[in-house]
């Protein structure tokens, strides 16, 4: 059976329950995944040679081929949205600077070691996304930045925060697209304080500081992140998530819920609707906590459509960015990006096509027994064949035909990097 074929059957199984296959697709379309520039490195960045990473990230494996350079990063990340259908936007981190080999302080940074990102944004048609960097350096070497009791290295990341809301709404300006500026601080202790408080306080007195210019919001949106512990950072982390709900509401910041920042039974899904009514905005980190790492690679599991779902059938979509945040460093890079990326299309495609009207109305109706019944049948609907479909549609390789061409890729690309 060719392609169309399977995609004009697909269409009619899905219209029996309702559903309208191309208003999906097209609110698909409309979705932009921003794609994390730190897969394609192991978190280095371009700083300085060695891109040690350091304040409880860390990626692990080594695979040949990473990108060394921001010319090879941007190379490999073109080479991984050819191979994703859409249109979608680029996430980079401060330590991404172009410093043309002369090593500039974090709090010296400035929209002009950004403007190859520019450069190379404008001619892939994408929007940027960005986030300061407050691990890595030796002014956050004792597991404290902003929340810092000494006063000068408050500051310093203070001054790093106000560099990177600058370079942060000149992306937004240039490419006409606001710019997501997200912090996530790694502050936290090993064992257990005996104040919790105070750090805690200083936090949101930085914080006031970092967001007090105030910005355009056509060019820049300001994110929080919170998480729940770092490698030795186990006993405590200042910015919490009570803390940094409690922040973002106040304050009327986006909130960034990171997927695996959460007890391990705890699910960002159910959270959603229970922080939506009360923020302007939601950032996603969509990951995948295993154990004790929280970055691994995302997969069509459960966890991942739960929160595509919610983000979908609720109507959030168009206050969310749907942000990825996952870095495995023991497969092709390539392959991480291309198959994590498809992955959170693919769930927001099986989102989309979901016959809400007709599970809320069994609920609605108290007939719980046809509303686990319909929750299962439509699990046997054919969005394989709408995706393929998709993929076709937008001049990608289906499922089962990108690997080809990344395996091409290192063969030419990859294998000659040291
Ligand atoms: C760390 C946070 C943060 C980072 C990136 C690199 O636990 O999730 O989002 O992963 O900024
Ligand atoms: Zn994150």
């Amino acid at each position: 059976m060719n392609s169309d074929t399977s995609y004009s059957l697909a269409k009619e199984e899905y219209a029996a329950y309702g559903v309208d296959v191309e208003a999906a697709l097209a609110q698909l379309q409309a979705t932009p995944i921003s794609v994390h520039c730190w897969q394609g490195d192991d978190v280095g960045g371009f700083e300085n040679a060695d891109g040690i990473t350091g304040g409880g990230i860390m990626a692990t494996g080594n695979y040949p081929g990473k990108a060394r350079s921001i010319e090879e990063l941007q190379q490999d990340a073109s080479r991984a949205l050819s191979l994703i259908p859409g249109k979608h936007r680029f996430n980079l981190h401060g330590s991404y600077l172009d410093n043309a080999g002369a090593p500039v302080e974090r709090d010296a940074i400035e929209p002009k070691h950004f403007q190859t990102w520019v450069d190379w944004a404008k001619n892939e048609g994408i929007g940027i996304d960005f986030n300061p960097t407050y691990f890595s350096h030796p002014k956050a070497a004792d597991g404290f930045t902003l929340s810092h009791q000494d006063k000068g290295i408050r500051d310093f990341w203070i001054a790093h925060t106000h560099r990177c809301r600058e370079i942060a709404a000149f992306f937004g300006e240039q490419l006409g697209s606001p710019c997501v500026n997200n912090i996530w601080i790694p502050d936290g202790m090993k064992d257990t304080p005996a104040d919790r408080l105070a750090p805690r306080e200083r936090l949101i007195d930085s914080l006031d500081q970092c967001l007090e210019p105030a910005f355009d919001e056509a060019h820049l949106l300001d994110a929080v992140e919170s998480k729940l512990f770092g490698l030795g950072a186990e006993s405590y982390t200042v910015g919490s998530h009570e803390f940094y709900l409690a922040y973002a509401v106040k304050n009327q910041t986006v909130l960034c819920l990171d997927a695996g920042h959460y007890h391990p039974t705890e699910s960002i899904a159910d959270k959603i609707s229970a922080v939506m009514p009360f923020i302007p905005r939601l950032l996603t980190h969509v990951s995948r906590g295993v154990r004790w790492d929280s970055d691994h690679v995302i997969v069509l599991n459960d966890d991942l459509l739960a929160i595509a779902r919610e983000l979908v059938v609720n109507g959030f979509l168009d206050r969310t960015h749907v942000g990825l945040d996952f870095f495995d460093a023991s497969i092709n890079r390539i392959t991480a990006w291309v198959t994590g990326v498809r992955n959170m299309q693919r769930a927001l495609m099986i989102a989309l096509l979901e016959p809400t009207d007709r599970l809320r109305e069994a609920e609605n109706a108290g007939d719980y027994s046809a509303r686990l019944a319909l929750q299962e049948s439509i699990k046997s609907l054919p969005f394989g064949a709408v995706w393929n479909h998709y993929c076709e549609m937008k001049g990608v390789p289906a499922d089962g035909d990108f690997l080809e061409p990344i395996q091409a890729y290192e063969r030419d690309i990859l294998s000659s990097r040291s």
